[in-house]
């Protein structure tokens, strides 16, 4: 097999070429290739040595795919050592996204050159590590404690221009990346440049007192995570220590982070997020529609959220709503947000303005016929939705597609109500939808494949994160929610509080306690959705008699200044209410339910064993394509901390074994109806498989 690594020689320049699709990412095979091409021009009379990758980016980092299995040498921090090390001056020209190895490929480089588009990064904390091949010693020496800890903490990466302004870069290449890089080299060579190894380079004066002062804005946005605060003793290490003790202690604490349950988790969700745009048996090059112009219905919570999603991306939008006033509220929402999200440095002023002017408002059909998408988002209402669908296929063109934004309701139902099941498919954003990135695309028994495709790509061009569910009431997300929410309020009853059970899942790590999400989302749209249910089907009423009693007394949650919680009408903080306190107790004596303590980790292993129970009868029945979709639907919809996993990758964690048995024990408990185990949780656990085992021999993808 021919290694994915060329040397030649141009100019006599030697040039590593590497070429290991899609990401250049430093496989063993790359590794090895590159420490041959630095040998080689060792040994080669050549005056310089130039790294550049093929393809559409430089090296995108380490592997992941090897991660986990018993590494195999060269290592990378070799490698990169040998580089730093050659008496020839190494060069490396970048272009794409220069990611953690790739970068440290560059970092252990004399000098580094890129492209203006091209962009540097260490996200490795993303993945629960920390960059192992020296990218904590030579970040800080060669652009300073604050940008090396920046860019590591965060793991977002820097572009060009202002990596060359940081000093993480020493030149940009107009043109041809390679054709400048060997013009720069020469340029270095004229101008006598010296070899420049960046671990010997000294840190700023200060360091130190630099790293101390940054450790408490970084432990605050670490919530939890472990890596960001290894990233930092590294960094302490880089500015106290010589390079060779500074990198001794990065490979421990490299080890440590690549055995931490917290990296298996984020590691986890990477590949679940890249699966999950994959539709088992519909093949790649499915063919798509095309879609310039995109109608919303209804000008509410989400219809506007959904159409600075569309605009953001780029598409003309109209906004359409049953009467001009509504027109108006809808539009000044999303003009109020538009200025919210210049405030906070997410847009530019004119880029704000141009996204806005892609909105237009309307009350005629007759303006939207043209559309080549159309997104409902009326009132939670079945008989609703289904006039609206009737009235869209009346009034759309031939090939539009014609999508919905129900939380629950039936969307076979609702594509029965047309006479082109074929182009409807849900499109189930979250809100606020202008700022979460999840959206469950949501597939019918008719939906066309290459509706499918098209609703696919469109969610990826408006920047949001695809997951492929069947249809049943709730869909992934919400149906799993019903069991958490009914486990949060049943906790209530039992003796908590919005407070205690909040802040139970908010120490175990969630974004946002269960009562609080309930306040955020509206306590109505829960209502609502129960109440168009037949009432054979609402479940057990003593479950939502504490929400029902709230939102009957007009505290649907932050819109209305109260739900579970009072809210501070200046900073919208969160304020615990008596009032509400007694309710829960009213409420649980009228159900003859004596309250007692109950602690965090019964509160915990409720809501969390409920939801993957649930979630495991989805996968079961096949309305998630797999289990990793459904941990990518409650960390991008849900505030699921990624750092564990999702609900079910959390569940393989703790062992299904412990979680059957917890599971059972609720049964006896609370009651089997509301705790039966799924069965494809009860299979596993006779056949001692662990989630991932099965997943890999179910398809693996
Ligand atoms: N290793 C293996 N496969 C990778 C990969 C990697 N580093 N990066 C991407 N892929 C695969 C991905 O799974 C997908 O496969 C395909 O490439 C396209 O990716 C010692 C230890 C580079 C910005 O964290 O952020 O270096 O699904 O769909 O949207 O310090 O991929 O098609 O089969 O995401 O254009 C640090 C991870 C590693 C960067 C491109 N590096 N990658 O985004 O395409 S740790 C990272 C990304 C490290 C050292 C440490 C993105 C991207 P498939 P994609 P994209
Ligand atoms: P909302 O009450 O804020 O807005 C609904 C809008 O629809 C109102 O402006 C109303 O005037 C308009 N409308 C009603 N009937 C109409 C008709 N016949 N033609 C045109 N416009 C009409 O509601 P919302 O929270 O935006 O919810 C809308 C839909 O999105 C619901 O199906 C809901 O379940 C779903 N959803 C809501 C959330 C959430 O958190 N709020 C999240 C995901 C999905």
């Amino acid at each position: 097999m021919s290694s994915p690594v060329s040397f030649d020689v141009v100019d006599n320049i030697g040039v590593i070429t590497i070429d290991n699709p899609p990401v250049n990412a430093l496989s063993l095979a790359v590794r090895a290739g590159i420490q041959n091409g630095i040998r080689e021009a060792g040994q080669q009379d050549v005056d310089a040595v130039l790294i550049i990758c093929a393809g559409r980016t430089f090296c995108a980092g380490a592997d992941i795919t090897e991660f986990g299995k018993p590494p195999k040498s060269p290592w990378l921090p070799e490698v990169v050592d040998e580089i730093e090390a050659c008496d020839k001056l190494v060069v490396a020209a970048l272009h794409g996204t220069a990611l953690g190895g790739g970068f440290e490929v560059a970092l252990a480089s004399h000098y580094r050159c890129a492209v203006a588009d091209a962009a540097v990064g260490l996200p490795e904390v993303k993945l629960g590590l920390l960059p192992g091949a020296g990218g904590t010693q030579r970040t800080p020496r060669l652009g300073g404690v604050v940008t090396a800890v920046k860019l590591m903490t965060s793991g977002v990466p820097m572009p060009a221009p202002q990596a060359l302004e940081a000093g993480l870069i020493d030149h940009i290449v107009d043109g041809d990346l390679k054709a400048g890089a060997i013009a720069y080299i020469k340029s270095l060579l004229a101008d006598n440049a010296p070899i420049r190894r960046t671990s010997e380079m000294p840190v700023e004066p200060g360091a130190a007192e630099l790293v101390a002062g940054l450790r408490e804005e970084v432990a605050t946005r670490a919530r939890g995570q472990r890596a960001p605060l290894r990233i930092l003793e590294c960094v302490e290490q880089a500015v106290t220590k010589p390079f060779a003790e500074g990198s001794e202690r990065e490979r421990e604490l490299f080890t440590e982070s690549m055995q931490d349950p917290q990296s298996a988790a984020l590691r986890h969700v990477f590949f679940a997020e890249r699966n999950a745009g994959k539709i088992r048996g519909l093949p790649r090059n499915t063919p798509q529609r095309d879609i310039e112009k995109v109608a919303i219905i209804g000008a509410g919570t989400m219809g506007g959220g959904i159409a600075m999603s569309a605009a953001n991306a780029g598409f003309d939008v109209q906004l359409l709503d049953i009467d001009e006033d509504a027109v108006a509220r809808g539009l000044s929402v999303i003009d109020r947000n538009y200025g919210g999200t210049v405030k906070r440095g997410k847009l530019s002023e004119d880029a704000a303005r141009a996204c806005r002017a892609r909105i237009q408002g309307t009350t005629e059909y007759a303006a939207i016929a043209d559309a080549d998408l159309v997104i409902e988002a009326v009132f939670e209402n079945l008989d609703l939705k289904k006039k609206v669908f009737a009235q869209l296929d009346a009034t759309m063109k031939p090939g539009a597609i014609l999508a919905t934004n129900t939380s629950y309701q039936d969307v076979d139902a609702i594509a029965a109500a047309t006479g082109r099941p074929q182009d409807v498919i849900g499109l189930h954003f979250f809100s606020p939808a202008h700022v979460m990135n999840l959206l469950e695309i949501v597939r019918t028994d008719k939906t066309a494949d290459d509706v499918l495709a098209t609703s696919m790509a469109f969610a990826k061009k408006i920047k949001k994160v695809p997951v492929l569910s069947r249809v049943c009431y709730g869909f992934i997300g919400n149906r799993m929610l019903s069991v958490y929410m009914r486990e949060a309020q049943l906790c209530l009853l039992e003796g908590g509080t919005p407070a205690s059970v909040d802040a139970a899942m908010e120490e175990w790590g969630m974004a946002m306690g269960p009562l609080s999400v309930g306040d955020l989302a509206g306590l109505d749209v829960g209502y609502k959705a129960r109440e168009s249910l037949p009432p054979g089907e609402r479940g057990d009423p003593k479950v939502h008699r504490v929400t029902d009693i709230l939102v009957e007394s007009g505290r649907l949650g932050q819109k209305t200044g109260a739900g579970f919680y009072r809210y501070d009408p200046d900073t919208r903080k969160r304020i615990p209410d008596p009032e509400v306190v007694e309710i829960i107790e009213k409420v649980a004596n009228e159900y003859g339910i004596t309250r007692r303590d109950i602690d965090a980790e019964e509160i915990v292993e409720r809501l969390l064993f409920g939801l993957a129970n649930e979630g495991l009868r989805i996968v079961g029945e096949g309305i998630a394509q797999r289990p990793g979709d459904v941990d990518i639907v409650y960390i991008y919809g849900y505030g699921f901390p990624p750092h564990r996993g999702g609900p079910l990758h959390y569940a393989d964690s703790v062992g299904l074994d412990h979680v059957l048995a917890r599971i059972r024990e609720f049964g006896e408990r609370f009651g089997e109806e509301l705790w039966t185990p799924a069965p494809l949780l009860e299979e596993l656990v006779a056949n001692k498989q662990s989630l991932a085992d099965w997943q890999e021999s179910n398809d693996g993808v």
